[in-house]
């Protein structure tokens, strides 16, 4: 009975079905989905902390207008998230507070510093751009309800990208000191964001089960070499260089080439060691402290809405 089940779901994802919540779905499906969903929908939350820090010293009001309306947007994925993990049965409520307690994981990226303003600019360069590119292909995932999430997503983060795009060519147009603050900016993060995309595909424990079932429709250094191959000609375009002495550009096959990653780095960092893991904790358990009033009074309007509902409906 179970094969026969199973038979007809991997028919269904062989001929590019969606699976929705109530479908049939083998058990290591909904895992793995609720692992990648929640932990998406962790770094969408923790990853408005290193911008968030900036919104008060933006340096005019256009700027703070586009910059508190990218981290709201933010917060924004996270909840759409959210409520695409719900429809598989998790419990939103557990999951947050899995990320409080140092349990759950959140993308690498996130436990960096942001010292300047250039450092504005280029997470929404490479990190939104970074996030476009994997989340393109995961606006085709398997999974009905992630791949919608993504679509509108990706329509976000293409302003996000923008917006700090902008940011960037702002500086680079700028003095000596402004374009030095931006390489500065661009050396900070070329290899965390590169790293965004995951282990490399042979130290990759998920990457088969999540191809075979189409939750991934492409590995981690495909991905990887495919923001590379977009991102460096634009770097090179500002007169800006990248930190790494090996990298060059590959006429056979079209790639731009890269030195080592450092994977120790990676490591350490997603396991909690890394500059601002204990910060970004802190700053979201406070927040969520600071939050409980609101929660609670939504709680009893919804508490009282529903006993309203129920008195209408007897009465009727
Ligand atoms: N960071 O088997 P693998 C944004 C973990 S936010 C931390 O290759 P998989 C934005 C991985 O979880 C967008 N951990 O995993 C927000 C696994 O550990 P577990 C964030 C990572 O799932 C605010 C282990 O390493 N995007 O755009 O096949 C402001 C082995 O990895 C990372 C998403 O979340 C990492 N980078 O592939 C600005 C995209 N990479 O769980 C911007 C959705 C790997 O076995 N997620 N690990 O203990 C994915 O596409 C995939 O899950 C990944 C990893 C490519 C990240």
């Amino acid at each position: 009975m179970m094969d026969q089940h199973l038979h007809a779901f991997e028919a269904r994802i062989a001929a590019g079905e969606k699976i929705e919540p109530r479908d049939w779905m083998p058990e290591r499906y909904r895992q793995q989905l609720i692992r990648m969903i929640s932990q998406h929908a962790h770094s969408e939350i923790v990853g408005m902390l290193p911008e968030g820090n900036w919104i008060t010293r933006a340096p005019t009001l256009r700027r703070k207008m586009a910059l508190l309306a990218k981290v709201q947007d933010e917060a924004g994925h996270g909840l759409y998230l959210y409520s695409a993990v719900e429809t598989l049965g998790a419990d939103r409520e557990a999951l947050i507070q899995d990320l409080l307690a140092g349990k759950a994981k959140y993308s690498n990226v996130f436990n960096y510093p942001t010292l300047t303003w250039a450092d504005v600019g280029v997470i929404g360069w490479f990190v939104d751009g970074a996030a476009i590119v994997n989340q393109t292909m995961l606006a085709k995932s398997s999974y009905g309800p992630y791949a919608r999430a993504m679509i509108r997503i990706c329509k976000e983060e293409a302003f996000h990208k923008r917006q700090g795009y902008e940011i960037c060519v702002t500086l680079a147009q700028g003095t000596p000191a402004q374009r030095q603050m931006l390489q500065d900016a661009i050396n900070r993060w070329w290899w965390p964001t590169l790293m965004m995309f995951g282990p490399p595909d042979d130290q990759s424990p998920n990457s088969a089960e999540l191809l075979r079932w189409k939750i991934k429709r492409k590995t981690n250094d495909e991905l990887r070499q495919h923001f590379i191959n977009i991102t460096v000609p634009q770097v090179l375009a500002l007169g800006m260089t990248l930190p790494d002495p090996q990298l060059r550009y590959d006429e056979a096959t079209g790639n731009w080439c890269i030195g080592p990653i450092d994977w120790d780095e990676f490591w350490r960092v997603i396991r909690g060691y890394g500059p601002c893991n204990r910060e970004r904790l802190e700053a979201r358990r406070a927040a969520y402290a600071e939050g409980a009033w609101v929660r609670a009074a939504a709680q009893a309007y919804a508490r009282k809405y529903a006993t309203r509902q129920t008195t209408t409906v007897s009465h009727a």
